[in-house]
């Protein structure tokens, strides 16, 4: 650490582990002069660090410019990029890489969400970021981590992760594999929607789970995206299905106990409301009617990757106890389950909001 910090030349500091990612590891450094956030790039994940901080920095700096036109608080709404010394925006040390961000004060996330009003200003929260990205020239983004919600690529991983069965844990889980190959064939409904241009390529997050939001301590608002690892050329039903995924549920992605793990159709319903007010309701009928296949493909898909994992023995995301993959998994299929069995429901949702446009 000190080696590190060195390079910033921040000599005395107070760090401790921060947070629960599953994939980078993450420091809270207290100086005298202020607090940081240091991170390490997971480089097995992200094949390519350098590529992801040019995107992170083009990111911020167009964030950076339009909440400063709306008369934002640029320091509390966007993140800051901390340069090294040598006016670096990473630093490379022992085949690791580094970043240093400005900690934003007073703020903290959810893990789960406490009631609907919370997650209509989590929907108009992430639906603004969409449209403030709007105008970003998508094509000068790097793809940080290559099909990353190309389902049918993590289908096929998946079915290599059975056949090789690494962990010798097949045997475990016939009826999770079973209900998975079951639908098979919805894999395909998004790119299928992208290939014959009923919606289009834009900025996406590509990872708008819960707690990738800061809330404001004081008035519990929300003040800052973060996690900005993986924008990438998507699809705004990404975005909308990995925060309903993750939000849209009053139970944590681990929970064991799948009778508290069901689909709130308030919540979905607040949530529908904020996102599509945050894009100031400039999606297509086509975009609006992909976002109830997002909420079910990425949960999908979330469950596949899930799985996969814990067929490979747990190579890639960060557990805490041996099923930990396989109780994340489980909770996800239970809400494709619920999301199937409460399809009509969803539908006329977005019905409601579709002749409001
Ligand atoms: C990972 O690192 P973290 O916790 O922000 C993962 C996401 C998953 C999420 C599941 C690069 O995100 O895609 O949705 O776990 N990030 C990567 O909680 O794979
Ligand atoms: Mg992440």
């Amino acid at each position: 650490m000190n080696e590190i910090l060195k390079r910033y030349n921040i000599l005395n500091f107070k760090c401790k582990e921060f947070g629960n990612g599953y994939i980078n590891d993450t420091y809270k450094v207290e100086t005298e002069n202020g607090t940081y956030l240091l991170q390490r790039i997971n480089h097995e994940i992200f094949k390519n660090p350098e590529q992801l901080m040019k995107n992170f920095r083009k990111i911020c700096d167009y964030l950076k410019n339009i909440v400063s036109k709306e008369n934002g608080n640029v320091d509390r709404e966007t993140l800051t990029i901390i340069k090294d010394s040598k006016g670096n925006d990473f630093v490379e040390l022992n085949g690791n890489y580094y970043r240093l961000l400005k900690f934003i004060d007073n703020s903290f996330s959810y893990d789960v969400i406490e009631n609907s009003k919370q997650f209509y200003l989590t929907g108009l929260a992430f639906g603004k970021f969409q449209k403030q990205l709007k105008d970003f020239p998508v094509e000068e983004l790097y793809e940080t981590i290559k099909n990353f919600h190309h389902t049918p690529t993590r289908f096929q991983t998946f079915l290599k992760a059975i056949e090789e069965n690494k962990s010798n844990r097949k045997h475990l889980v016939e009826d999770e594999i079973k209900f998975i190959l079951d639908r098979k064939d919805e894999v395909h409904y998004l790119v299928n929607l992208l290939e014959n241009k009923k919606i289009k390529l834009t900025v996406t997050h590509n990872d708008t789970k819960l707690s990738n939001i800061l809330i404001d301590k004081e008035t519990l608002n929300p003040l800052c995206i973060v996690d900005l690892d993986t924008i990438m050329p998507g699809v705004v039903a990404y975005d909308f299905g990995d925060a309903i995924r993750s939000g849209a549920c009053f139970s944590l992605e681990d929970e064991t106990d799948l009778s508290k793990v069901y689909i709130d159709l308030d919540l979905y319903e607040n949530f529908t409301k904020g996102f599509l007010e945050g894009l100031d309701n400039s999606l297509s009928n086509d975009e609006i009617d992909s976002l109830i296949w997002g909420g079910k493909i990425i949960t999908f898909e979330q469950a596949i990757r899930f799985l996969t994992d814990y067929l490979d023995g747990d190579l890639y995301y960060k557990t805490k106890y041996p099923n930990h993959n396989l109780d994340r998994a489980r909770t996800q299929l239970k809400l494709v389950k619920d999301t199937e069995e409460k399809w009509d429901s969803l539908k006329s949702i977005f019905e409601k909001y579709k002749k409001c446009i």
